[in-house]
């Protein structure tokens, strides 16, 4: 049968219906949090996303933005039946689901050549590696392939198990958690075949390969070879699978096993996948050789001292597999950007990785703020309808205090790491406090009269992020900052016969005399490089959220849900979204949908569109205030005035399902 110009089975009209009625409201709640009354109300969100995760429906949008809710367990959504069912299908016209969103900027890179991105933030364990997954299917099932690009298609797909070997490992949020933030492009010719891709890495935790926490492991890949590597191989390495307890990295979280897991067919799946992106055999053990050089290295007297040796080994797999996909080709034409990033971070104790992941965080809000209103600035104006003025809080004044030249914290870090002398964690927060004292967003245990705030201890100081405030203990900056390889050790590995260490360790570098960049400027750079990226894109956005520490289905707790609607700046993005108007739709499709309200444009209207819905929105009463016309689309303001609409729609419900169907049955 044919609905709003494409083919839906009856079944889904129904729902579609079903969905957006008012007493399907009451149950399911609404699938746009902009259709919700009360938009500036925390619990009513809330609500809306508990009622709506009791029954399954984990997705829910915000406008343009997805949010997710970890489901924890196997849903029956994802099949190539549902993919087909979102191909080519407008927002509002089905269920929320990651497949129509994936669709959409599909759609775009297609029809408005135009890039994309699409960023996908949440705690650990909130689902983001998994959306990147789903997405990606998507494309490498639905996007039509050439002969030659069905290797690529694969190489495309099989680059997570191998990034997930090196660079995921269990922890306590999450049994298999990315220990790094990763951005992937996936590149289309002008036919929309996707032909090549591009990753890069960010942050990688590398102090994991010398230290687990009690109940966490070391990354995938040691578990994986040591248990199922061939015999042959294993002995070759030098390493023994009978006692796997022997190696000393492998045991400090006294964590060997993972019920979730099976390092048994992840190997397979994983050595396949090495294949298939083009690793030949030898390649392969040279790599391997690699990963059993650290468990030997740990086994050293030297390998528990500090940082030195363990650092470069680690850092080699990932790099030498990131550096390996790239493979654009010439005939590239638009690109997809899929960004699997650590969102915003809160412990017990943060350190000077939270200061990164959390100062990253604020990059991207503030990206995406600029992004939202300069996307709704541009529509206004495409629409020829006035701008209206948008009241919003602009977080750059903290990523400046981050990130500023000579003024900001990293400066002020690279300052001390640089200061021969006493310089060490504590002249570091002195040096804080003297020069960012009076800043509205940082704070130390000093007040300004001389006495003590007690929230903040001794040697931390706080942040006032824009989704909250953060203390950071300074213990340990100033060496992870210098994150340094000594020179010596450098010497040997650019010595290795093994290709791999050759190829990150080469000896330009050791006559290089310049001081390599701090960790925090590295990765200051290396965002700053991403935000040039994403900007030069058309943003999606997806908001994973995770309902229970426990890692089980059904369960919805309010209190961490409610920390991490904070966190991801929900609220705020709502009303950014709300503060004009709070819906719109092409002239098409609102006709099309709500024609059957009207006699006059009931069952085809044979004039312009734009005179149809003029037509239809007189019959229908709206007010002047409650609505504009642009030149392609209705703006709807209120999402009373949709729900009235809706409601008149249910009413005709069964009189449409007949016609429909008779339709249905004579197409
Ligand atoms: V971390 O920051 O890398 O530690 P992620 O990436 O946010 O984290 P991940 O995608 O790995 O979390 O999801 C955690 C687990 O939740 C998965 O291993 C699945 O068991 C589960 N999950 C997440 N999303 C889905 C889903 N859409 N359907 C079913 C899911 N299970
Ligand atoms: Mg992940």
């Amino acid at each position: 049968m044919r609905y709003l110009g494409r083919e839906v089975e009856v079944e889904g009209i129904v729902r579609l219906v079903m969905e957006s009625g008012l007493s399907a409201r009451d149950r399911v709640g609404v699938q746009d949090f902009l259709l919700l009354d009360n938009y500036t109300s925390e619990a009513a969100f809330i609500e809306n996303l508990r009622r709506r995760y009791k029954e399954n429906l984990i997705y829910t949008y915000i406008g343009s933005v997805l949010v997710s809710v970890n489901p924890y367990r196997e849903l029956e959504i994802y099949s190539k039946q549902h993919m087909e069912r979102y191909r080519g299908v407008n927002f509002y016209e089905i269920s929320p689901h990651i497949y129509a969103l994936a669709d959409n900027s599909y759609r775009a890179v297609r029809t408005e050549r135009k890039d994309q991105c699409i960023l996908i933030s949440g705690e650990s364990g909130a689902g983001k590696t998994e959306a990147s997954k789903k997405v990606l299917q998507y494309y490498t099932t639905m996007c039509p392939t050439r002969n030659n690009t069905q290797s690529i298609r694969e190489r495309l797909l099989q680059s997570t198990p191998v990034l997930e070997a090196f660079g995921n490992a269990k922890t306590l949020r999450n049994d298999n958690s990315s220990r790094f933030g990763k951005y992937m492009d996936v590149q289309f010719d002008y036919k929309g075949a996707p032909i090549g891709g591009h990753i890069l890495n960010y942050l990688l935790e590398k102090s994991r390969v010398v230290h687990q926490n009690h109940g966490e492991r070391n990354f995938h890949i040691f578990y994986q070879l040591l248990e199922s590597g061939d015999g042959a191989l294993l002995k070759r390495l030098g390493l023994d699978r009978t006692n796997p307890q022997q190696y000393h990295y492998l045991v400090k979280g006294n964590c060997p096993r993972v019920s979730s897991i099976s390092d048994k067919n992840s190997w397979k799946v994983v050595s396949k996948a090495f294949t298939v992106i083009g690793f030949n055999e030898e390649e392969v053990e040279e790599l391997l050789k690699v990963v059993a050089s650290v468990l030997h290295l740990g086994n050293t007297q030297f390998g528990e001292d500090e940082y030195g040796e363990t650092h470069l080994t680690t850092e080699m797999p990932i790099k030498y597999v990131s550096e390996d996909e790239v493979y654009y080709t010439s005939k590239c034409s638009s690109v997809i950007g899929l960004l699997d990033i650590y969102g915003f971070e809160v412990f017990q104790n943060n350190s000077f990785e939270q200061f990164c992941i959390n100062y990253c965080n604020e990059k991207l809000q503030q990206l995406f703020i600029e992004l939202t209103l300069k996307s709704e600035q541009e529509e206004y104006e495409a629409e020829g309808i006035g701008w209206e003025t948008v009241e919003y809080f602009n977080n750059k004044i903290i990523c400046d205090l981050v990130e500023e030249k000579f003024k900001g914290i990293i400066a002020i870090l690279d300052e001390e790491c640089l200061r021969p002398g006493d310089a060490c964690d504590l002249t570091f927060l002195e040096k804080l406090e003297d020069r960012l004292g009076g800043h509205a967003h940082f704070v130390t245990h000093k007040l300004a009269n001389g006495k003590i705030r007690k929230a903040v201890g001794r040697e931390e100081f706080r942040l006032l992020h824009y989704a909250g405030e953060v203390n950071y203990n300074i213990n340990g900056f100033l060496d992870k900052n210098n994150d340094l390889l000594y020179r010596n050790l450098k010497e040997v590995m650019c010595q290795s016969s093994n290709q791999i260490m050759k190829e990150c360790f080469q000896t330009d570098e050791l006559t290089d005399q310049r001081r390599p960049e701090t960790a925090a400027t590295q990765f200051k750079l290396s965002l700053a490089k991403l935000m040039d990226i994403l900007m030069s894109k058309q943003p999606s956005y997806i908001r994973c959220i995770k309902p229970n520490d426990a890692k089980q289905p059904g369960r919805f707790e309010e209190v961490l849900v409610r920390h991490q609607v904070k966190y991801l700046g929900l609220m705020e993005n709502l009303r950014v979204r709300r503060a004009g108007f709070a819906y719109r739709r092409s002239f098409e499709a609102f006709l099309q949908r709500y024609k059957p309200l009207c006699p006059d444009t009931w069952p085809n209207w044979q004039g312009k569109l734009s005179d149809g819905v003029s037509t239809l929105v007189k019959h229908l009463d709206y007010k002047a205030e409650e609505y504009k016309l642009g030149r392609s689309k209705i703006f709807i303001r209120f999402p009373k005035t949709l729900f009235l609409t809706e409601d008149a729609l249910e009413l005709k419900k069964p009189t449409i399902a007949i016609i429909l169907q008779k339709n249905w049955r004579g197409y």
